[in-house]
């Protein structure tokens, strides 16, 4: 995600963040640069302009922190006004005080609505809510289809009907949603190629029929300024409260995600990070900026983690891992976890340092498979004791597991030299634990 942007960045400020002094013109020397790759990410020309002269006065004008060199302290900055530009809050989707809460799904065709409905589903459910999908894509029997897979997928109800009138759907799902006790109605409409007059009137009349508590817009991150026109023609029809961000996990120059907020002054509320439906997250502002510039985001990490771990599972491995008794068993289970928490370049992304290490190679997801089998292969025994493991043991594991024994002895010392390290970790051995796993094969 934002892979150039960064690295645009990081070379302007690289510069100027060794200086011990600020000066104007270094000030704008970095400045420009900066402008530059915000151009070239796509981000509104407008915003730009706005976002570095706010920069600019705020460099040149604030006293410089204790703690902070000069240089550190534009960083600072930039990432202050990043956050300021992208919202500076994280945003909620707002829920009905009484009877159901009805969100309502917009946006053009083929930008991930219907994925998204499902995956807002699956996370109400997950707040102990339960949710109604409603499939008003009148127009392509494939769009109701595509909805009730996934409705059965995360096992959540899916109305459908045969009737041609999107807003009569919608109706009869509100009285279906009251009858089956379910308190969230999301609503997947119809999306046109481009913006037309047709599609904005059968919204604009559901909105107007059932006064939805929450009108989201989903726009596709690839789509850049473009997609920032879209919203606003959509935000003029529709007033909506809030923008879903699709495919971030795409190579997305960033554009949308920074301008759409200043542009339509509503707040990105989610975004998606692929097409399973446990690929949506919150959006946090703050955390993105600091993704933005390279500084790899552990809290996002933290809290993926905390989401996929089994608490109880989690302490009693770390609690291992101080005693340097973390084996092989214990391996595979974190392994397991790591796997869950998504694809793994998106998690290592996330890591500061593995971003900028990673650049221009692929995770290789075939090689935690590779570890996987070795681990298989493996007697209990040998799992809770590797050092047991011998030549002949070897030969064996290796054959079973489809490996060779030069890369199941690289593996063995890779976790060999992982347990002496957990030794001299207390808290983070998540992080480490990770960040040793990518290290040099
Ligand atoms: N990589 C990636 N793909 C996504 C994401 N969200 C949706 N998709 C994919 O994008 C394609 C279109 O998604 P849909 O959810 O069908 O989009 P839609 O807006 O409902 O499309 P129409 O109903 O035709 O207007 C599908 O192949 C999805 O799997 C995402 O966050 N990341
Ligand atoms: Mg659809």
């Amino acid at each position: 995600m934002f892979e150039n942007l960064t690295e645009r960045l990081e070379g302007a400020l690289k510069r100027i963040r060794g200086e011990h002094r600020i000066s104007e013109e270094n000030v704008n020397e970095s400045l420009r640069e900066v402008r530059r790759a915000l151009l070239e990410a796509d981000v509104n020309f407008q915003v730009v302009k706005d976002f570095i002269e706010r920069v600019k006065v705020k460099a040149l004008g604030t006293e410089v922190l204790k703690s902070l060199t000069p240089g550190q302290q534009i960083v600072k900055i930039l990432h202050d006004e990043l956050v300021v530009l992208m919202g500076s809050e994280k945003a909620e989707v707002t829920t009905a005080t009484t009877g159901p809460t009805i969100i309502l799904i917009a946006g053009l065709q083929g930008s991930g609505k219907t994925t998204f409905s499902a995956k807002l589903a699956r996370h109400f459910k997950s707040l102990g809510r339960h949710p109604l999908l409603v499939a008003a894509d009148i127009y392509r029997p494939a769009a109701i289809n595509q909805l009730q897979a996934l409705g059965q997928q995360i096992d959540i109800p899916v109305y459908a009907s045969e009737i041609k009138d999107a807003v009569k759907i919608a109706e009869d799902a509100r009285a279906h949603a009251r009858e089956q006790a379910r308190d969230v109605i999301i609503i997947d409409t119809a999306g046109r190629l481009s913006i037309d007059e047709q599609m904005m009137t059968e919204v604009a009349n559901i909105k107007k029929s059932l006064n939805p508590t929450e009108i989201l817009f989903v726009v596709d991150a690839m789509t850049g300024q473009d997609a920032v026109n879209t919203a606003k023609a959509f935000h003029d029809r529709l007033d909506f409260n809030g923008v879903v961000l699709t495919k971030l996990d795409g190579d997305t120059r960033g554009g949308a995600a920074l301008s759409i907020r200043t542009v339509v002054e509503k707040p990105i509320k989610f975004v998606g990070t692929g097409e399973k439906m446990d690929a949506l997250e919150p959006f946090y502002p703050d955390r993105m900026a600091s993704r933005i510039l390279g500084m790899g985001d552990v809290l996002t990490l933290a809290e993926k983690a905390q989401e996929e771990f089994d608490e109880e599972e989690a302490e009693r491995l770390e609690r291992k891992m101080r005693k340097a008794q973390f084996d092989l068993n214990d391996f595979h289970s974190q392994l397991k976890m790591l796997s869950k928490m998504g694809p793994l370049s998106s998690v290592m992304e996330m890591i500061p340092g593995i971003n900028k290490m990673m650049r221009g190679q692929e995770v290789d997801e075939r090689a935690f498979v590779r570890i996987e089998a070795m681990i298989l292969s493996m007697t209990p025994q040998e799992r809770s004791k590797p050092a047991i493991i011998n030549g002949s043991r070897k030969k064996r594991i290796a054959d079973g597991s489809g490996t060779s024994v030069q890369e199941l002895n690289r593996f063995l010392k890779q976790f060999n030299d992982m347990q002496k390290m957990m030794k001299k970790l207390s808290k983070g051995g998540m992080r480490q634990f990770a960040q040793n796993l990518m290290g040099p094969q």
